[in-house]
């Protein structure tokens, strides 16, 4: 038994299934999941002290690689003036008139913990906003762990198997309607039975959570146009394409401009937190100005404050970090292509920026039934295939596989023939 093994039979103790995120027990993939001691750049050290090229990036965050040195720089000097005051820090301002130059569609802009939290506020501030009660989310969009939000959920919710979680009321479940990813006729005909009752459509602009699916031309502008026309709130959900596919994210690279956006991972360079933002005529009517509550005693931490200006300034700065990540992932696309094509294996590659992703078995991935259809069983294979030979990819195929700037052409090689000795152990 290796260490990752034995720590995993004694967390099980402790904590349920062993992990305090269920994607982290590898139930998708199968097998005992790696824990990890350390990481530096795009390499992970496990307990074991095996290294592993890491393609999660903690799912987004170290875009621009672990232990970026500003970063931990930034760190350590907050954590010399406190870990917490639960009171106003001038940083708070800083990093929030940064984000607000950054993202194109927030005016204002409110300091959360998670990407959960983001969009369970968001969600009470459209109904609050609108005065109206029911909203729209997409099949297989993944917007966090609240309740409303657990409807045929992606992420960790399909992988276990569960879209729907117990626990949830019908009273809840009733207010959340689905509409499947890219169809904007599906959109119309909900909005037309639920005339005047919808106070918003929540999106991830580009979908992360089951795969990575972009949207179809048209699709976004399309859901601007109704919310415009139907009193509804449009609200991106950019937890993970915030800041990654270009510094004003993927409403700034599809030019279309939500009414709120959420916000989360990048933003706090590794630690915890999130946001949410938008109009200031919405934003306006969050207490304390507004009646629509909302509070939280770890919101604004001064160092989470500080790393995460940190990452965002340095991002705003140097715009050829877009252009590296593009080029990168660009790279490792054309690659994955050649080696798929090699095996003969039927494969839809979807990328945009630096989020990629490959699902085995069907031409084009555009939806979530589309994502359900891939041939989870190869993937399997793939994914511990590549693991031993030292490549962490995502343990599901409902997950995206995110490039940071530290990655080098010589390590995505390296990933290449990981996947291709696998595939030629297994076909
Ligand atoms: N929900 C995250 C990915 N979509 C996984 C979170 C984690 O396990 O850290």
């Amino acid at each position: 038994m290796n260490k990752s093994e034995l720590l995993f039979e004694q967390a099980q103790l402790y904590i349920p299934g062993g992990v305090n995120s269920p994607v982290r027990a590898f139930k998708s993939v199968g097998g005992t999941p790696v824990f990890f001691k350390s990481a530096k750049g795009s390499v992970l050290t496990d307990v074991d002290d095996k290294n592993y090229i890491d393609f999660i990036g903690s799912w987004g965050p170290m875009i621009l690689g672990h232990c970026h040195p500003p970063i931990i720089k930034a760190l350590k000097e907050a954590a010399d003036s406190s870990t917490s005051f639960g009171a106003p820090t001038e940083l708070e301002t800083t990093i929030a008139k940064l984000i607000c130059e950054m993202v194109p569609s927030i005016e204002k802009v409110r300091m959360v913990n998670s990407g959960t939290e983001a969009c369970m506020s968001a969600i009470r501030v459209a109904r609050g906003y609108t005065n109206k009660e029911k909203f729209i989310k997409f099949e297989g969009c993944y917007h966090g762990h609240a309740d409303p939000f657990l409807i045929k959920a992606g992420s960790g919710a399909i992988t276990l198997g569960t879209p729907n979680s117990p626990g949830v009321t019908r009273g809840t479940a009733q207010d959340t309607l689905l509409a499947p990813f890219n169809d904007l006729e599906a959109v119309k005909r909900i909005i037309d039975q639920n005339k005047d009752e919808i106070a918003a459509i929540i999106i991830e602009p580009v979908a992360g959570n089951m795969g990575c699916i972009p949207p179809k031309k048209g699709f976004l502008e399309g859901l601007r146009e109704l919310c415009t026309n139907n009193n509804i709130v449009l609200i991106f959900d950019e937890v993970m394409t915030g800041f990654r596919l270009s510094k004003g994210g993927a409403g700034q690279i599809y030019n279309v401009k939500p009414d709120m956006v959420t916000l989360g991972k990048i933003i706090g360079g590794g630690l915890p937190v999130g946001a949410f933002g938008g109009k200031e005529e919405i934003m306006n009517m969050v207490a304390p100005i507004g009646p629509i509550y909302q509070a939280g005693t770890l919101s604004g931490n001064p160092i989470a404050m500080k790393c995460g200006y940190t990452l965002l300034k340095e991002l705003n700065d140097s715009p050829e970090i877009y252009e590296e990540l593009e080029n990168k992932t660009n790279y490792l696309e054309q690659k994955l292509i050649e080696v798929f094509k090699k095996h003969k294996q039927q494969v839809a590659i979807n990328r945009v920026g630096s989020m990629i992703s490959f699902h085995f078995g069907v031409d084009k991935v555009e939806n979530f039934d589309d994502a359900c259809n891939a041939d989870a069983n190869l993937f399997k294979e793939v994914f511990h295939g590549v693991l031993k030979r030292g490549v962490y990819f995502a343990p599901s195929a409902f997950e995206s596989l995110f490039i940071s700037n530290t990655h080098t052409l010589e390590q995505l090689d390296q990933t290449i023939d990981a996947i291709d000795k696998s595939l030629e152990e297994i076909l």
